[in-house]
């Protein structure tokens, strides 16, 4: 069984690199696996699957070229896609999961989450965080037109950039405690999470590991779980 794991690509049309990289990435290195687990932050910035920009459509159909093909692909939100939704899970064959999923790996149990909610100690962000997952605002902002959500995502995105270049890299990065807390609930001695940009494999107590996923920028990033154990690999976009 080999099992891949991406996150935090942040595909947009100002990166066409990026997406170039993703579709070589299904095309070749996501053929042999049997499952892709895509952690969140596979976009920029989705604002519902009624507006698919047209240079992210050959991301659609490679994604579902690779679930036809018998790999079995799983979605998880991010900060910055929450918007995915089952038309997206319909045109791509992904499966979307929860915020919190409990998978079994050859090497036991493990914890896979985006990462964003564990990042507890940045109070201004958990509050908007609420909001924004919030069903009955999302059902309001999606009935709005498109051109209005794309300015709301603008809006967003210019008040979080300034905000965050003000915040310390230590609120910006996850909380121990909850890290603790979260694992403890999912009975996992293994978490595996993105969102903060810091790839990294950190022993904790007691045997107990937290992989930190890459995001997709200078370089790409993947971990591979086989039997073998858990590789994370960084490899040239180009
Ligand atoms: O994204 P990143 O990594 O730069 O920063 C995150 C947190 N910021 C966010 C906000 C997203 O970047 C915005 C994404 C918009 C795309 C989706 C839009 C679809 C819905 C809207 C339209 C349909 O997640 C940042 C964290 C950081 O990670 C580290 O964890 O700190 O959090 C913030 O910066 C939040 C601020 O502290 C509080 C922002 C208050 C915003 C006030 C609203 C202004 C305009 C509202 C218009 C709707």
């Amino acid at each position: 069984m080999r099992t891949l794991f991406i996150s935090d690509l942040h595909l947009h049309s100002g990166r066409p690199d990026l997406t170039r990289a993703l579709l070589h990435f299904l095309a070749s290195t996501a053929q042999e696996c049997d499952q892709l687990y895509i952690l969140g932050d596979l976009f920029e910035a989705w604002i519902g699957d009624d507006f698919i920009p047209e240079d992210l459509q050959p991301v659609v159909d490679a994604l579902n070229a690779l679930s036809r093909s018998g790999c079995e692909i799983f979605f998880q939100h991010g900060n910055r896609d929450f918007l995915v939704g089952q038309r997206f899970a319909e045109l791509t064959g992904v499966q979307i999961l929860g915020d919190s999923e409990i998978i079994e790996l050859a090497s036991g149990p493990a914890l896979l989450m985006h990462g964003d909610q564990l990042c507890t100690d940045d109070h201004a962000y958990q509050a908007l965080r609420q909001q924004l997952r919030n069903p009955q605002w999302q059902q309001a902002v999606l009935a709005k037109s498109v051109t209005e959500r794309l300015e709301m995502a603008k809006q967003l995105r210019m008040a979080s950039e300034t905000q965050t270049a003000d915040k310390s890299t230590e609120i910006m990065d996850v909380n121990p405690q909850a890290v603790q807390q979260a694992m403890a609930t999912a009975n996992s001695d293994l978490l595996i999470h993105g969102h903060t940009h810091r790839p990294a494999v950190h022993s904790l107590e007691a045997g107990k590991r937290r992989i930190v996923l890459g995001d997709w920028d200078k370089s790409g990033w993947y971990l591979e779980a086989s039997e073998q154990g858990e590789k994370l690999i960084e490899f040239n976009l180009n």
